[in-house]
């Protein structure tokens, strides 16, 4: 299993690292008060992401523009590439999805998880991702990371 497992973040390793000399876009829309939001930027930053952040009073609004799964909101959302990123997601999870170019809206970790960037002590490998469809199921796990 360990054997799998370290030739898979190998292959992971190579895809990213063709990808990683060039800082990534992203808009992160996030209401004036957010502290944790805040840290999920600078967390962003550390991991190769060019961060723009948006101060809104009108999350919501935002949210359905960008097609945020009713049911799966968070604080903050980002917009990257052509994917819509909500919440605390893991930048590893970001990045496998664009270098995918899956036909998907985009990720989510619904609600405020413990130990998700930006939400305290990150612990790899345990923050359940979801897919955002276009067909608004919300129960397509995209992996844990
Ligand atoms: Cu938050």
């Amino acid at each position: 299993m360990a054997f799998i497992r370290t030739h898979v973040v190998a292959a992971l390793l190579t895809v990213f690292s063709a990808a990683a000399f060039a800082a990534v876009p992203a808009t992160v829309y996030k209401s004036p008060a957010c502290t944790c939001c805040e840290a999920y930027i600078s967390y962003l930053k550390q991991n190769g992401f060019e961060v723009a952040a948006v101060n809104r009073d009108d999350m919501q609004q935002i949210k359905q523009q960008l097609g945020v799964t009713p049911g799966m909101g968070s604080c903050h959302t980002a917009r990257i590439g052509r994917y819509t990123i909500e919440g605390h997601v893991p930048a590893a999870a970001i990045k496998q999805l664009l270098a995918s170019k899956a036909d998907v809206v985009g990720l989510s970790a619904p609600g405020m998880p413990q130990n998700s960037p930006g939400m305290g002590e990150v612990k790899p490998g345990t923050q359940p991702v979801y897919v955002m469809r276009k067909d608004q199921r919300t129960d397509v796990l995209y992996g844990r990371f």
